[in-house]
């Protein structure tokens, strides 16, 4: 299996950082929560009572996958956006048995590696074409050496949402311009609900998501030596019914200074950092978020109505 690499030069995260950090409010990029720790904890997240979207999204996916893999056609290439999603995944290539090629993409070359070895044992015939890359940037696909109708993408989890709706409109167009006009995107979106099942959703009874959060500290003492005491941190999330978005931020529990590199940062007791959005849409906000970039060929939900599969054909 030959492995491409693309665009993961390393920008200075240590600028990143500082500048966000020079915000009012500061902030921190989000992308930073996925360490092996941080990979970890999204992985338990993802098994949490309170955290429904990961096994609605894959009931929606089993219950309905004859119908949903027909929106695909044959001989497609079924690109995935971010390769985390092995189970899921799986289940679309069991139902896609004309499909011409695979291609996962993923900015950690360990991750890609290590669940294509395991999906290739499975699938022995099935053409992959692993490709290293930041997906929300600019990338080019691999050369396919096999005929091919169509181009799918895959983009489940509603990571979406993690995009301010600018940054989302901008995402799918590159994503679209790439994979090409009639290319389809089979795409997760978590629907607005009922506050407190958000509420709970992003503050578990059992502190994961708290030390999910608060790991992204950790994770910057050791990229670029800065000095953050968790211990000094506290969790915040809480669903910003104006705007339809999870917040989530770190709060400063006392007066402080913190060494980055060469810089400190003072934070003032009860400050806080935003570490992430996680936007909710109504299947109405999603289909104009989309407009004009893709259509809405099919949407699928669960009974509850909390998370919807969405079937969308570029224009
Ligand atoms: C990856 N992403 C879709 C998750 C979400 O729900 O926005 C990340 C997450 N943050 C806290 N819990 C889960």
């Amino acid at each position: 299996m030959q492995v491409k690499t693309q665009n993961t030069h390393h920008e200075d995260i240590l600028d990143e950082i500082k500048d966000g950090l020079k915000k009012s409010p500061k902030r921190l990029p989000t992308k930073l929560f996925y360490d092996e720790k941080g990979s970890q904890l999204f992985d338990k997240i993802c098994e949490l009572d309170e955290y429904y979207p990961t096994r609605t999204e894959l009931k929606i996916l089993d219950d309905n996958i004859e119908e949903i893999t027909s929106y695909f056609g044959d001989d497609c290439v079924l690109v995935e956006l971010g390769s985390g999603s092995s189970v899921k995944i799986r289940l679309l290539i069991d139902h896609l048995p004309t499909l011409a090629a695979y291609v996962p993409i993923d900015i950690s070359s360990e991750h890609l590696l290590y669940s294509n070895k395991c999906l290739k044992a499975d699938h022995t015939g099935l053409n992959i074409y692993p490709l290293v890359a930041d997906y929300t940037k600019q990338f080019a696909l691999p050369k396919i050496n096999k005929k091919y109708k169509n181009i799918d993408a895959f983009y489940p989890g509603s990571t979406i949402g993690n995009f301010t709706p600018e940054k989302a409109r901008s995402f799918l167009k590159r994503i679209a311009n790439t994979c090409g006009k009639n290319s389809g995107l089979l795409i997760g979106v978590d629907l607005k609900k009922e506050k407190s099942i958000l509420d709970a959703a992003y503050n578990d009874s059992k502190g994961i998501t708290a030390e999910f959060n608060l790991n992204i500290l950790n994770h910057i003492n050791a990229l670029v030596s800065a000095d953050f005491d968790i211990n000094k941190f506290s969790h915040r999330a809480f669903f910003n019914e104006d705007v339809g978005r999870i917040e989530m931020h770190l709060i400063s529990q006392e007066n402080q200074e913190i060494n980055i590199a060469d810089k400190v940062i003072s934070f003032a007791k009860d400050e806080n950092i935003l570490t992430e959005y996680s936007y909710k849409y109504s299947l109405q906000d999603f289909n104009k978020l989309v407009e004009g970039i893709y259509d809405v060929e099919k949407i699928w939900v669960d009974d509850n109505r909390l998370f919807s599969v969405q079937f969308l054909r570029a224009i």
